[in-house]
């Protein structure tokens, strides 16, 4: 049987477009594990709606903790931007929070600080797209957390953004001085038009080759210096009329606003202490990623300075949130915690942690053992028994296992944590 070479294409295109599957989002994935580990994690991300109409806004909360072992790398959050990700300006940001405070500017943040943060985002073109919260680094670039879908409803032409201004008129930033920046730059086309055509028509080209041959004055005529001058001025005084004409329309302006805010410390409250509050120590004493088994297993050992018994809930990393199945038992990414169970005030013990599933495939951060420096990061969600949180930073060196069934404890049957690390 022979088959033609279109035909052969055909199936090899079709394999491969049936192999590829379906291909979403912003390729967070291919971020380096310790990216997403050890600089910003974000938790509690929570999108208020899946769908909004054209003008309708929705609210993106959450929270972002800054881990204190910051990799060298990147640059230190000194200076950070708040901001969203959508694919071009499909959606809007109408207001900004950080730990209550209004967040227009970049904003100073410290290490090892827990910042919650609220986004009020307006629908505007219509469409699907995936939203993630995002914390720009000056000098470091974007740092996003987890992504959702949000559908952008309903026929968007017409759509307005209106604000209210200072002196009390309402604009929409939609087309707001459009006709002005259009006419203007028509305008100057204009200008630049003739210019380059002025000289191509005289012609530019063979006269290049004239130069040092022939006396200047066959080369460039008086009357070429006449345009040129009447242009030069006739430019200084479009610019200068201009001016005043734009000024005298928008008396009232202020330039944009390019300073740095600081954000306060997020204060600890009953329900949630963060980490800088903690009184929870953790102290990593080893770790270990195994391969096969998709598994992260930290020993860790835990002093409870609390008043209260205090029991290990969960694991946050990179996106991830791994909980107790015992005490979440919805959650779909589980923790085995040994020994389980409250601690007891002022008491310390050593818990074995074990964060396994197929989601560090998924997510490419089993990568991390091919990092220059194979370090894990994370936050240890602790809570009394009346499901009070409090957030304590963990992270250190991990050991890679090629071998099944291996834990922090086991070392894959092999390699055993040793005094070295206490
Ligand atoms: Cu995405």
């Amino acid at each position: 049987m022979r088959i033609g070479r279109a035909a052969l294409s055909a199936i090899v295109l079709g394999a491969i477009a049936v192999s590829a599957g379906t291909v979403w989002a912003h390729g967070e994935r291919s971020q380096e594990p310790f990216l997403r580990m050890r600089t910003i994690t974000f938790y509690d991300t929570e999108w208020s709606k899946s769908k909004v109409k054209p003008g309708e806004t929705m609210d993106l909360t959450g929270k972002f903790h800054t881990f204190s072992e910051w990799p060298q790398a990147v640059n230190t959050p000194e200076s950070i931007f708040l901001h969203f990700s959508v694919p071009g300006p499909s959606m809007l940001k109408k207001e900004a929070w950080m730990n209550g405070m209004p967040v227009i500017n970049a904003t100073s943040t410290i290490l090892g600080g827990d910042y919650d943060y609220r986004m009020v985002l307006m629908g505007r073109v219509t469409g699907t797209y995936h939203v993630h919260p995002m914390v720009n680094i000056a000098g470091g670039g974007p740092l996003v957390g987890g992504g959702q879908f949000v559908t952008v409803d309903g026929d968007w032409t017409g759509f307005q953004n209106n604000v209210a201004t200072i002196d009390g008129s309402t604009v929409n930033m939609e087309n707001h001085g459009l006709g002005r920046i259009i006419g203007w730059w028509g305008f100057w086309v204009v200008i630049g038009l003739f210019w380059l055509l002025y000289w191509i028509k005289r012609p530019f080209l063979r006269r290049v080759f004239q130069v040092g041959v022939v006396p200047e004055e066959q080369l460039v005529s008086s009357g070429d210096k006449t345009v040129a001058v009447v242009l030069m001025v006739a430019t200084v005084l479009i610019v200068s009329i201009g001016y005043v004409t734009t000024n005298s329309a928008y008396p009232i302006t202020i330039p944009l606003q390019a300073g740095r805010m600081d954000t306060p410390e997020l204060a600890p409250t009953t329900a949630f202490t963060p980490y800088a509050h903690a009184t929870i120590k953790a102290r990593p004493i080893t770790a270990i990623y195994t391969v096969p088994g998709r598994s992260l297993g930290m020993l860790v050992e835990i002093k409870n300075g609390s008043n209260r018994p205090q029991q290990l809930g969960g694991f946050i990393t990179a996106n991830l949130q791994f909980r107790e199945p015992s005490m979440f038992p919805d959650s779909r990414l589980k923790v085995k915690v040994e020994p389980n169970g409250p601690i007891a005030p002022g008491q310390t013990v050593q818990l074995t942690i074990d964060a396994t599933d197929a989601e560090w495939e998924y997510q490419r951060l089993a990568e991390l053992i091919y990092d220059s420096d194979s370090r894990y990061g994370g936050l240890l969600e602790f809570f009394d028994a009346d499901k009070n949180r409090q957030i304590v930073e963990v992270g250190g060196p991990v050991i890679p296992s090629f071998e099944g069934g291996a834990t922090a404890m086991t070392g894959g049957g092999k390699w055993r944590p040793t005094t070295q690390y206490k």
